[in-house]
């Protein structure tokens, strides 16, 4: 079911419109015939080249972690998406919201699942990564993008760059409005900014803490909580988004050397 909009004075879609196909990946590059048709993976469309909802980029990072066949269908409209939210998947008849959901979903119906051989305690401490970044850390970016004004300077021009003069303009202030009001009710910007970017940096050190000198963040092999650190920390690391966050990211080199390595394998591979 839609999410209701309470908010909506203006949507995305007036904002930015854009729909673009990509062909599916993995089908076209020698992978093992899929069992079933490739899924359609609905997301906004890329700004910068870049996948730039941590979202989205953790969960086309897992599909291609997992080999399944994609295509990729780019929109700004989030009337038919199931949780009012992007990313969505279309899988035959069906379409499911919620990056994590979309996860638990494919790993049933393709029976390929890359955390299977984690122990209890690995899957405890995947859980709670993926809590901090996704419950915390998201809020600390959002911030850092949308309402510093340091962040927002880039955001406001790459964002709405695909729109004419008046519309741009009333997109950016309807859009910093709406995250304005939903990092205020979070709790987040109660804070001062020195408090928040301290506290996104303690979310920094911790991922640190745990990728250690490993390749992975659970060890030699790629599993989820991956795709889910490389949504985030691509977002901050590879936009042309010049943040406090960002300058924290880089005093942590084992974060920056790991999502550099990422990305140039996930390029190799699609
Ligand atoms: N829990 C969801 C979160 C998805 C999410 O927050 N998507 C953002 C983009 S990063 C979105 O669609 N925002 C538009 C809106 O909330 O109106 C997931 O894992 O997919």
């Amino acid at each position: 079911m839609v999410a209701p909009r309470t908010d909506a004075d203006m949507t995305l879609d007036q904002i930015a419109p854009d729909v673009t196909e990509r062909p599916p990946v993995g089908a076209e590059c020698g992978s093992a015939p899929a069992p079933v048709a490739p899924v359609t993976l609905v997301q906004f469309p890329l700004i910068w080249g870049r996948n730039v909802s941590p979202f989205t980029l953790k969960l086309e990072t897992w599909l291609k972690l997992a080999e399944i066949p994609y295509s990729i269908r780019a929109t700004t409209n989030l009337a038919k998406a199931p949780k009012g939210k992007l990313p969505y998947i279309e899988d035959g008849l069906r379409a499911i919201g919620d990056s994590t959901l979309i996860i638990e979903h494919l790993k049933a119906t393709r029976g390929i699942d890359p955390d299977a051989g984690l122990t209890p305690r690995q899957r405890a401490e995947a859980l709670a990564l993926q809590r901090l970044f996704e419950d915390h850390f998201y809020l600390v970016l959002t911030y850092s993008r949308w309402i510093d004004p340091e962040g927002w300077e880039a955001v406001a021009d790459g964002f709405f760059a695909a729109l004419p003069l008046p519309m741009r303009l009333a997109g950016r202030r309807v859009m910093r409005r709406r995250i304005a009001r939903r990092l205020a009710a979070s709790g987040l910007t109660r804070h001062s900014r020195d408090e928040i970017y301290a506290m996104g940096r303690a979310d920094l050190a911790a991922a640190s803490d745990l990728l250690g000198e490993r390749s992975f963040f659970l060890g030699d092999a790629l599993t989820t909580i991956d795709a889910v650190a490389f949504g985030f920390l691509a977002n901050v690391l590879l936009v042309p988004v010049e943040t406090e966050l960002k300058r924290s990211l880089m005093d942590f080199p084992n974060l920056v050397a790991w999502v550099e390595a990422m990305d140039v394998g996930l390029s190799v591979e699609s």
